[in-house]
């Protein structure tokens, strides 16, 4: 059925590890011992936590949870407890050096493997490892940081050490200019879910949402529209901004979006350690949900709630069920969208019509995470599971919530229902936008 792993659930877990892992390793090998251990922004952990407190949560929740061993290193939890040391001042922790860190994290890994071999995964045995949940989100949570790591990557200054192909561009007309937009008809659609298996708690569970009509841009947000915002004062004129958003722009004094330079009539960006022309068809990064907001409210428009944007990606009217994935239900294919880090780059607005969801907007999944109107929290009926510190604790007014993954996530951390959060300050993070309006009028 729809949301059901195809194949050996044991073999899938095995290889969602393995992926994350080829990652990891290609994310940290690039670079020698005293860049792994450097602060590269105080926004960051140093690359050699990452690379630990992987390995960490894997011991917690592989080897020792669902594995019933002692675990491997069960004395550096509190080194790698995300909650115990804020990032800034993670480089002052008792750390593994890269090549500890290494060793820990493969010896962590085989004796997973022990636990994934020996599972019980009988419907009802334990659901820590039912349909290997908890494998999944291991997986997941590894898939999580490599995208962080990517992020401190493009916070590092220095020479580029990462090279990938350009995504291809669409074949048609330039969506940069005019993008045009999608109608989503009202009534109620299906949001969350309660039979992915390795959908994560805060997705959790179906629930049946009204959504009145709305339209919604085609596309991600491009470069080209953004820098039209940009000089027509957008970042100078106090009406387009939420009041805290305003104090913020002022304090820090921004004017464009993070990576971003003006060098005379042109518009610069530093990407993975090159320095290049901002692409106007591109989709817009690196801009807070309070820029993305200003913008919104400039364009006389607002940005999607959540249930919009999950109910454009989803929501199909021939049989009224929510799909997987805009496409359908088969798993992202190359054809579909921009994700797991094959390109260092978005894909140019209007790519990947194969991806396109039933109400014809494309590039949802993937490309970048769109910044929503919503707050992060709990669907009616929510419960923790299988920590209360995963979700749970960020629940509230603080986080605004992303959607639809970036260039840099992955496939598994990624899918129609997924909800990524984050600050409404962030900029440092893989994240655009769309815009949205209500059908008929008002916003
Ligand atoms: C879901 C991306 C906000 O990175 O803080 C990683 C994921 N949780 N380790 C984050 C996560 C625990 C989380 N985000
Ligand atoms: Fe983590």
């Amino acid at each position: 059925s729809a949301g059901t792993p195809r194949g050996d659930p044991r073999q899938r877990a095995a290889e969602a590890l393995e992926r994350a892992r080829r990652r990891t390793l290609a994310l940290t090998d690039c670079l020698d011992e005293s860049e792994l251990t450097a602060q590269h922004s105080k926004l960051m952990s140093p690359l050699a936590w990452d690379l630990a407190h992987v390995g960490n949560q894997e011991d917690i929740w592989l080897v020792r949870a669902a594995g019933g061993g002692q675990g491997v290193r069960p004395d550096l939890d509190s080194v790698y407890d995300a909650f115990q040391t804020p990032r800034a001042d993670r480089p002052g922790l008792p750390m593994l050096s890269p090549d500890e860190a290494r060793a820990y994290i493969a010896e962590v890994r085989r004796r997973a493997f022990e636990s994934l071999d020996a599972a019980p995964w009988d419907a009802g045995v334990d659901p820590l490892s039912e349909e290997g949940f908890v494998f999944g989100m291991v997986a997941q949570h590894e898939q999580q940081h490599d995208e962080t790591m990517l992020a401190t990557h493009q916070l590092r200054r220095g020479p580029a050490v990462l090279d990938a192909p350009d995504p291809l561009a669409p074949m048609s007309r330039a969506w940069d200019e005019d993008h045009g937009e999608v109608h989503v008809p009202g009534g109620p659609f299906t949001m969350g879910t309660s039979t992915e298996p390795w959908a994560l708690d805060n997705e959790r569970p179906a629930h049946t949402v009204d959504v009145p009509p709305f339209d919604l841009d085609a596309v991600p947000v491009t470069n080209g529209a953004y820098q039209r915002f940009i000089e027509d004062g957008g970042y100078r004129d106090a009406r387009w901004w939420h009041p805290e958003g305003w104090a913020y722009v002022r304090k820090a004094d921004l004017s464009a979006p993070l990576f971003w330079r003006r060098d005379g009539a042109m518009w610069m960006r530093r990407r993975f350690g090159y320095t290049e022309r901002v692409p106007p068809a591109e989709p817009v990064m690196h801009v807070s949900w309070y820029e993305a907001d200003a913008y919104a409210r400039w364009a006389g428009r607002r940005l999607p709630t959540e249930a919009e944007w999950e109910k454009a990606a989803r929501w199909d009217p021939e049989t009224g069920v929510s799909r997987r994935y805009p496409w359908g239900d088969e798993p992202p294919g190359e054809g579909h969208a921009n994700l797991g880090q094959r390109h260092l780059r978005p894909a140019p607005a209007g790519a990947y019509p194969a991806g396109a969801a039933p109400c014809g907007a494309r590039q949802l999944i993937g490309d970048v995470w769109e910044w929503t109107s919503s707050d992060f929290t709990g669907y009616p009926g929510f419960r923790a599971f299988p920590y209360r510190e995963y979700s749970e604790v960020f629940f509230g007014s603080a986080h605004k919530v992303l959607r639809g993954g970036s260039f840099g996530t992955d496939e598994v951390a990624c899918r129609g229902t997924f909800r990524n959060w984050d600050l409404p300050v962030r900029r440092q993070i893989f994240a655009g936008f769309r815009t949205a309006r209500s059908s008929g009028g008002s916003l």
